[in-house]
């Protein structure tokens, strides 16, 4: 049963992106002056299929897909036509916004007003995790973090992206007791996912500032990369045209739309569904696999940990997902046990705080096939024993813009699942310590 629909899915996926990829001549949303974003409400498979057909579709952008409702940004141009579509199919929406050019240009000056009012005091304090800073914001405020916690921490550079900024890792480990497995986490592969790389340095103060949190490396070594892909993000931070651009910025065969997603780029099945080989998409895998310097930082750098990484984190937002491999075929990992248990402890340990609900499963089953993620690498080729992409919550009006003041919020909640992964790597592994 399960290997026939997997079967058909595999084959509709690959129909829709010949489809797209004939249908498109243009980029996919090229100006946010009328755009809106709209919730389409589906209760079959055949209508979400229908909406992921719009990846990639020149005025389309599909933000998010999932099994009860998928998010699509539509150009001015389209918006009437498109709204017209999904009447015609019985599908009912909702708008969450009818200007996105509007809305981003007003987040974006109270973003600049509220850095302007603290510039003075901005670096060389705690981060206060009430805004969204830029690539060099985030990096300063681990660098400060770093420096007060130095017998506990480093930062390092693990690779350069394509704009050659560097990207950076800040290792937190105790230095003595020989190898300790380590923990691996990472955010930031999608640039307008402000909310996981502000997640993620909530994470890294708590680990260094909050003195409860201090046995999490006694014996486990971390290892966080805030933003996998600084261009990309600080892409999105450049202008408010551009709040909700995915990808790296490496240039493709079309001028007109550089990057590719990061997230497809990794050789495991790269290619293999879910994926596009049209440049304009935004889940454009790459000319070939590894092809991004973002995604080969973080492959040589889990190759470098040479087994110790046992467990891998990436932080994307948004939906409440805990996924696990495998994303690029419905079948399921050997371990699919012992991730789907620890999952459940953490998505519980989360609920428990303020009744966030997650979903978890694995990434094909749970949200929809797609290869070439680093999840899958990390399991199936970077030899870390488990791997997880969690889905922060979203928010705003477009889902990527979690109001400001939510940080801490999402931070904190999940911070309690945190502790869940972190004990089960130190019970299971953690107990080579050398003397
Ligand atoms: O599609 C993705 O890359 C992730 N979702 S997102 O909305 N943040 O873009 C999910 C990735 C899950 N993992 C794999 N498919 N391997
Ligand atoms: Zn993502």
């Amino acid at each position: 049963m399960r290997s026939l629909h997997s079967r058909v899915s595999i084959l509709a996926t690959l129909l829709l992106q010949l489809f797209i990829f004939y249908r498109v001549s243009n980029a996919e949303i090229t100006s946010l002056h009328g755009a809106q974003s709209i919730s389409a409400f589906t209760n079959s498979e055949e209508k979400v299929k229908f909406l992921i057909g719009f990846d990639g579709l020149v005025g389309y952008d599909l933000a998010h897909a999932h099994r009860n409702f998928v998010d699509v940004f539509v150009d001015a141009a389209n918006a009437t036509d498109f709204k017209k579509q999904l009447e015609q199919r019985n599908i009912t929406y909702r708008v969450n916004a009818d200007n996105l050019e509007k809305k981003f240009k007003e987040e974006t000056n109270a973003r600049i007003k509220a850095q302007l009012s603290s510039r003075f005091s901005y670096f060389a304090q705690r981060p206060s995790h009430d805004r969204y800073s830029d690539y060099d914001g985030i990096i300063e405020q681990v660098r400060e973090l770093v420096r007060y916690r130095s017998n506990v921490a480093r930062m390092g550079i693990i690779g350069y992206s394509y704009e050659r900024r560097p990207i950076y890792a800040v290792k937190i480990g105790k230095g003595e007791g020989g190898v300790k497995p380590a923990i691996v986490i990472d955010a930031g592969i999608h640039a307008r996912e402000w909310i996981a790389p502000a997640a993620v340095l909530y994470f890294i103060d708590q680990l260094l500032t909050n003195q409860t949190n201090y046995y999490m490396y006694e014996k486990v070594d971390w290892y966080i990369i805030p933003v996998l892909n600084p261009d990309g993000y600080q892409f999105t931070h450049s202008s408010s045209e551009n709040r909700l651009w995915r990808k790296t910025r490496s240039p493709s065969n079309y001028p007109k739309c550089p990057g590719t997603d990061a997230n497809r780029n990794f050789d495991l099945a790269w290619m293999a569904v879910g994926a596009s080989s049209y440049p304009c998409a935004q889940t454009y895998a790459g000319p070939r696999a590894f092809s991004e310097p973002e995604a080969r930082a973080l492959k040589d750098f889990i190759l470098l940990l040479d087994g110790t990484a046992k467990l891998y984190l990436s932080f994307h937002s948004y939906g409440q997902y805990i996924l696990y491999p495998w994303g690029f075929t419905h079948e399921v990992p050997e371990n699919e046990k012992t991730l789907r248990a620890l999952a459940s402890s953490v998505s519980k340990a989360i609920y428990s705080v303020y009744g966030t609900k997650y979903v978890y499963g694995t990434s094909a089953n749970a949200l929809y096939p797609a290869a070439g993620g680093s999840d899958d690498w990390a399991m199936g080729r970077g030899g870390v024993d488990l791997a997880y992409t969690i889905e922060l919550p979203g928010g705003g009006s477009v889902g990527f813009d979690m109001p400001p003041s939510q940080i801490k919020r999402v931070g904190y909640e999940t911070f309690q699942g945190l502790k869940v992964f972190h004990h089960h790597v130190e019970v299971k592994y953690g107990s080579y310590i050398w003397h």
